[in-house]
């Protein structure tokens, strides 16, 4: 592994804590890189209160001096702004007197009740203020350096909403990568047609109506990655493994495609996969359906990753569950929370798709400066390409 990165904070705790090593020396690197994602995590149609308290400002700790990373660890600390609210609920120290806003009745599909069989929690709120999304406020800090480092070697990475719901926004061409975020960033719901965004804000004022909550599914994109990232020679080194696995790594999410993913399993083997040709002495291939990774390794074509997000597990509506003190049957807790976040996620997807790139860029071309990598990776390009 050349890239580790540590996340850490509780939702409604004093703050997010990240670190990341292996980022090389020599990147550039300002609040500003970091910020903008960050602000773009927190929109789109369906999110909750939370997003209106917190600003998300990041801070730099450690590994960057003067603009440029120094090749060692770097921190970034991102203070919850809600905390001044939940101080005593919160408190690391022991509290005297009655702890408010304790947990006692599981919401159906999430972290609650699992995790307080796990770790033996009495009170359901050790669970979910961990299993929370706003950990992913700290994942979208740290994508962020790893999508500068790509970037500055002609990597370009965004991020569209395919559905919300059964609304479908169905596109045929997607244009530059480098231009997708301009245009989805605009949309309330991240999609690129104002036909599916004002269907899919329709369907989330349903859901909010009745007290649900809607899932859906993004794609995560980017252009200009070298062929050979990745490898076929082990189980472990294949591309389609990790980024599988960072991406189940999210919240919601239960499913993941690269390429025509699922819908593969259905067609015929001549309808899959993408024909090769030269082309003025380049080889060439004429589609894309295995969304630039073939065996494991980069193609060199875009990489398409799509994920299923299940519809929140907080319902304003709730569920049936069972109060864990007195074994009552009862409808389920209720906490604030968000009634669609796909479009979130979907940017979300943008840094973790960064992450495992950076890694596979570090682990093909090595080095520890920025320099030193970027003329690897051109020399590679000039013999791959
Ligand atoms: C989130 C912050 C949370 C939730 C949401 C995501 O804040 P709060 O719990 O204070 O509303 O809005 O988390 C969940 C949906 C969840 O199930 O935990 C954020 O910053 O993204």
């Amino acid at each position: 592994m050349k890239l580790r990165f540590l996340t850490a904070g509780e939702s409604h705790g004093k703050a997010l804590v990240g670190i990341v090593e292996g980022i090389p020396a020599g990147l550039e690197l300002s609040i500003k890189d970091i910020q903008k994602d960050l602000k773009r995590r927190k929109l789109g149609y369906g999110r909750g209160a939370r997003q209106k308290i917190e600003t998300d400002e990041v801070e730099i700790l450690t590994g960057v001096r003067h603009g440029k990373t120094l090749g060692s660890p770097i921190t970034l600390l991102i203070w919850n702004k809600d905390f001044k609210n939940w101080e005593q609920v919160m408190s690391v120290a022991p509290v005297p007197g009655k702890v408010k806003r304790e947990v006692h009745i599981p919401r159906p599909g999430h972290a609650d009740y699992v995790g307080a069989v796990k770790y033996n929690h009495k009170d359901m709120r050790n669970v979910l203020e961990r299993a929370s999304a706003r950990e992913t406020a700290m994942r979208v800090g740290l994508g962020g350096i790893a999508r500068k480092f790509l970037s500055d070697l002609g990597i370009d990475v965004g991020s569209r909403v395919c559905s919300i719901g059964t609304i479908c926004d169905d596109v045929k061409q997607i244009g530059p990568i480098k231009s997708l975020n301009t245009k989805t960033d605009k949309s309330k719901t991240r999609c690129l047609t104002k036909t599916a965004e004002k269907k899919m804000v329709s369907l989330i004022d349903l859901a909010q109506k009745n007290g649900d909550t809607l899932g859906g599914v993004f794609e995560v994109l980017a252009q200009g990655v070298p062929v050979g990232l990745g490898s076929y020679v082990h189980w472990d080194k294949r591309l389609e493994g990790s980024i599988a696995k960072s991406f189940m790594s999210l919240n919601a999410v239960k499913g993941v495609e690269i390429g025509l993913g699922h819908q593969s399993a259905g067609l015929w083997g001549s309808e899959v996969h993408d024909e090769m040709k030269l082309e003025k002495s380049k080889l060439t291939f004429s589609s894309n359906k295995t969304g630039g990774i073939i065996g494991g390794m980069t193609s060199g074509e875009i990489i398409s990753v799509k994920a299923s997000m299940k519809p929140i597990a907080t319902l304003m509506k709730p569920l049936n569950s069972v109060d864990l003190r007195n074994a009552k049957n009862v409808k389920a807790h209720v906490e604030r929370s968000d009634y669609c976040a796909v479009p979130a996620a979907a940017v979300i997807g943008e840094s973790l798709l960064a992450l495992c790139l950076a890694e596979e860029v570090l682990l093909k071309f090595g080095g520890d400066s920025l320099e030193e990598i970027r003329k690897r990776v051109d020399d590679w390009r000039k013999i791959s390409e």
